[in-house]
């Protein structure tokens, strides 16, 4: 039995959840395809099998794995002859490292950056969910959040440093070649990119230049799907 990998879907089938995109590349990493469902914020009934309401969720023949992170851990326990995610168990440490820093500091130091415009790339008829679940979550209303933005941005960029810093000395960051830490973060901004122009990065950034190589991957897995061009 096939893959199947249920993921988030915005207005015009906007592919642009971060989790998700931790997992397509994972799978391409690992040489994997899976067939995809598209599951929009209205149409969560789709995962009720899955026993809880978030995407991805990756059904691999009768198991069903619900959050990125179990679900790249599935992927290397279950096909480790195939290239590697994490390169042993503590790159694997390492790994779960940087999926933590970029759920507790990247994204939500990005989130009021882009707010309005993934709020824009919401279903309409979701919009209401996503503003109602994420002023919640701000503590403020969308618009309250989004202001001041071009204050901001020195902080955010301020606080890729230590990313930065990385990949001023080695072109990825689990080293010379793309392993599952660089699909953590690049699921990150690869968000930002599908939902908004504005520029997080400067052009000379070698933040920039990583991501760049990152959209070239897998044949340009990334830098087909559809959103804002670069
Ligand atoms: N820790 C989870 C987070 C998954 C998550 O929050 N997914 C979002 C999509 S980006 C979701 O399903 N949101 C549904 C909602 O907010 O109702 C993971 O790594 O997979």
């Amino acid at each position: 039995m096939g893959l199947k990998l249920y993921e988030l879907a915005g207005v015009a089938d906007n592919r642009f959840s971060p989790y998700c995109w931790r997992t397509r590349l994972a799978l391409a990493h690992k040489g994997l395809s899976a067939k995809t469902v598209p599951v929009t914020f209205g149409q969560k009934y789709k995962l009720t099998f899955s026993g809880q309401d978030r995407v991805p969720v990756l059904v691999d023949g009768d198991l069903v794995v619900s959050d990125s992170w179990e679900i790249a851990c599935h992927l290397e326990d279950t096909y480790p002859d195939r290239p590697s995610l994490f390169g042993g168990d503590i790159g694997r440490g390492q790994a779960l490292f940087v999926n933590t820093w970029a759920d507790t500091v990247l994204t939500p130091g990005m989130f009021p950056l882009l707010v309005l415009d993934v709020f824009a790339c919401a279903d309409k008829a979701d919009q209401p969910y996503f503003r109602q679940s994420r002023e919640k979550r701000l503590g403020m209303s969308l618009e309250a959040a989004a202001a001041g933005q071009e204050d901001r941005l020195p902080g955010f960029r301020g606080s890729l440093e230590p990313l930065r810093m990385v990949l001023d000395r080695q072109p990825f960051v689990a080293g010379d070649r793309p392993a599952y830490a660089d699909y953590i973060l690049f699921g990150v901004f690869q968000w930002a990119r599908l939902t908004s122009s504005y520029a997080l990065l400067a052009d000379d950034d070698p933040i920039f230049g990583w991501r760049t190589r990152m959209l070239d991957l897998f044949d340009g897995l990334a830098a087909k799907a559809k959103g804002f061009p670069l």
